[in-house]
C-alpha cells in the first residue's frame, strides 16, 4: 500500500512483513535457482537464464522432485512446496516460471525475450499463456497420470485422465503447427519466451513417447531450430 512520506508502518504490516520485501534493507548475495532435473517450468527458467547469458550470476541448486520438495526447508521457499523458486539477492522467494522470468527481463533487458513495445508485450504474452495453457498443462496431465515413474508426485494417478490429457495434448499440437506454418517462431520472425514454453512442453512429453515433430512438419522445422540454441543444450 502507498503511504505519505515520514508515515510509520502498522505494527501488523511489520509483523507480517511487507507484501514486497524492502531490497535495500537487506545485504546483496547471489541468487539461487531451486530447479529440478526433467520437470518443464523449471526447465523454462532455465533456458530462460542461458538465453540471457546469467547462468554465471545464478547459482542452481537441483532437487529431487520426489523427495526434497515436501519438506519444512523447501515449503518456507514456496508454500505449494513447488519448484522452481527463484532466491533473490536480498533472500526473498520468487516463484511461479513466468514471473521469475518477467524479474529476469527486467533485471537483463537484453537480449529481449519477453518484448519491447506494448503490442509486442501483449502478444509473447498471450502465445505463451496459450501454449503453456492448452499444450503444457495437456502433457503434464498425461505424463503425471501416465507414466508410472510419476507415482512419486501423483500417487493416484488415474487412467481416463491421462488419456484425457493425451488427446488434448494432440489437439494442441495441431493448433501449434497450424500456428507455426506462417511463421518462424511462436510470436513471429524471433524467439522469445512463447518459444521457450512451447519447447520444454514438447519435450517433456518424449516421457509418454509424444513427438509431434514426427508427424507436423511446421513443429518439426521450428523444434530443429531450437535444439539448436545453446540453451536447448545447456537446460
Ligand atoms: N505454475 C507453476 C508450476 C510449478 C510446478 O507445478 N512445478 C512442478 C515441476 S514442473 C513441481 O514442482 N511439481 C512437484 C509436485 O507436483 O509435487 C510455475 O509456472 O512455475
Amino acid at each position: 500500500m502507498l503511504q505519505e512520506p515520514g508515515t510509520p508502518r502498522t505494527s501488523r504490516l511489520r509483523r507480517s512483513g511487507p507484501l514486497i520485501p524492502d531490497r535495500r534493507a537487506r545485504t546483496r548475495r547471489t541468487m539461487k535457482l531451486y530447479t529440478a532435473r526433467l520437470a518443464p517450468n523449471p526447465r523454462r527458467v532455465t533456458m530462460f537464464v542461458a538465453e540471457k547469458g546469467l547462468a554465471d550470476r545464478i547459482e542452481a541448486v537441483t532437487l529431487d522432485l520426489a523427495t526434497q520438495t515436501k519438506t519444512p526447508e523447501h515449503f518456507a521457499r514456496h508454500p505449494l512446496g513447488l519448484l522452481p523458486v527463484l532466491e533473490l539477492d536480498d533472500g526473498s522467494m520468487l516463484s511461479e516460471s513466468r514471473a521469475i522470468c518477467s524479474y529476469l527481463e527486467t533485471v537483463q533487458p537484453e537480449p529481449n525475450l519477453m518484448g519491447h513495445t506494448a503490442d509486442e508485450r501483449a502478444f509473447i504474452e498471450m502465445y505463451d499463456r496459450q501454449v503453456e495453457f492448452a499444450l503444457l498443462a495437456a502433457v503434464a496431465g498425461w505424463v503425471r497420470h501416465g507414466h508410472p515413474g510419476l507415482v512419486a508426485l501423483e500417487p493416484v494417478q488415474v487412467e481416463a485422465y491421462a488419456q484425457l490429457s493425451a488427446d488434448k495434448a494432440r489437439k494442441a499440437a495441431d493448433w501449434l503447427d497450424v500456428h507455426l506454418s506462417d511463421r518462424a517462431y511462436m510470436a513471429g520472425n524471433r524467439f522469445t519466451i512463447a518459444d521457450i514454453t512451447a519447447f520444454c512442453a514438447v519435450e517433456f512429453g518424449r516421457l509418454v513417447k509424444f513427438k509431434p515433430w514426427e508427424t507436423h512438419t511446421h513443429i518439426a522445422r521450428w523444434r530443429e531450430a531450437v535444439l539448436a540454441r545453446p540453451s536447448a543444450q545447456a537446460s
